[in-house]
């Protein structure tokens, strides 16, 4: 009897979850519980971590997990380098969704960084207004750079103060329209943007409009993934899930 995992938290996970729903096939959805109120799913859910890779493949045993999905952000690499190793210690078949990273077209300027400490070296040294649209776990490095404007992006109300003397919170969780994004880069006169490779639509929009506007955007790389198989599209997962979904009919 089939009984799949998805790691969750993105807006593709959701999506296979929705097509999993639909097919009527036995499955959990889980969250990293990042955020207070996530979206409610179709499918039964858990939240929280596993309790490293031993905590994951006692899981897997428990639950009689057959197939792991791999839906997590391509940032989420230690979530993901527990996976791979979870299920190599249990022989549980994996497979990643994982969305394609943004490319550089014509237009963009772009200055391509590999981690955060090269994303604070990399704004100016004169005072500018930034938008940090990285979340709220890697925002303590730019207090190296105090002489800045900032605009933070949180899916959740900042709890305690934050690490930059000035900096104001947009608390939105998205996915974000390109007027939205005018509206936020225009209104707050933002000259510089900081932001993940995170691929997908949810969090484009910022990068398009800021090659409209002609905004220079510091891009961070994804980190390196161990390597596993891995798909972009829904329909591969159903097909690897031995379901031959009729999908968008
Ligand atoms: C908890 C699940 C949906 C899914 C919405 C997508 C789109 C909007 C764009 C910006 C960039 C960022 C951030 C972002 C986007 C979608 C999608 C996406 C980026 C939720 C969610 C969880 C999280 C965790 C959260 C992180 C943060 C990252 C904000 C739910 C809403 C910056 C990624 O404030 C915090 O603590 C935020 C923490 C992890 C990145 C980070 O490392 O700080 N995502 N985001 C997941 C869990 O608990 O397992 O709450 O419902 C999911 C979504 N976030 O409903 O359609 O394509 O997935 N999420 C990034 O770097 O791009 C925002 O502001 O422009
Ligand atoms: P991470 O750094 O790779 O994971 C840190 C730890 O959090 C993992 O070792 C695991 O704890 C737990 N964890 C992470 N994802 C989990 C999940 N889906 N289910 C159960 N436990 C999980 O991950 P992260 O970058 O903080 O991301 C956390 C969550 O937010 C993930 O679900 C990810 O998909 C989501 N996220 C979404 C976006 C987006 O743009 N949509 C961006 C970033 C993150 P244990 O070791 O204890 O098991």
């Amino acid at each position: 009897m089939m009984r799949a995992l998805i790691l969750g938290g993105t807006a593709d996970a959701n999506l296979l979850a929705e097509t999993i729903a639909q097919a009527g096939l036995e499955a959990v959805y889980s969250y990293g519980g990042r955020t207070r109120a996530p979206a409610g799913q179709k499918l039964p859910t858990r939240i929280g971590g596993f309790g490293g890779v031993t905590g994951l493949s006692d899981y897997l045993r428990r639950e009689g997990i057959t197939h792991v999905i791999d839906a997590t952000h391509p940032f989420a690499a230690e979530m993901s380098g527990n996976a791979v190793m979870a299920c190599a210690e249990t022989g549980t078949p994996l497979l990643a969704l994982e969305r394609a990273p943004w490319v550089r077209t014509a237009g963009d300027n772009w200055i391509e960084v590999a981690d955060i400490t090269s994303a604070v070296a990399a704004l100016p040294e004169r005072r500018v207004r930034v938008f940090l649209a990285i979340g709220r776990q890697h925002i303590a490095p730019f207090g190296a750079r105090p002489q800045h404007a900032y605009t933070l992006r949180f899916v959740d109300p900042p709890e305690g103060a934050l690490p930059l003397p000035d900096a104001d919170v947009i608390v939105s969780r998205g996915p974000f329209t390109i007027d939205d994004e005018f509206e936020t880069l225009r209104s707050r006169a933002i000259e510089w943007i900081v932001a993940r490779n995170s691929g997908g639509a949810g969090a484009r929009a910022k990068i398009d409009a800021a090659r409209v506007l002609g905004l220079p955007v510091i891009m961070l790389a994804r980190p390196q993934l161990p390597d596993r198989p891995r798909v972009e599209s829904i329909a591969e997962v159903m097909e690897w899930l031995g379901h031959r979904a009729c999908l968008g009919a």
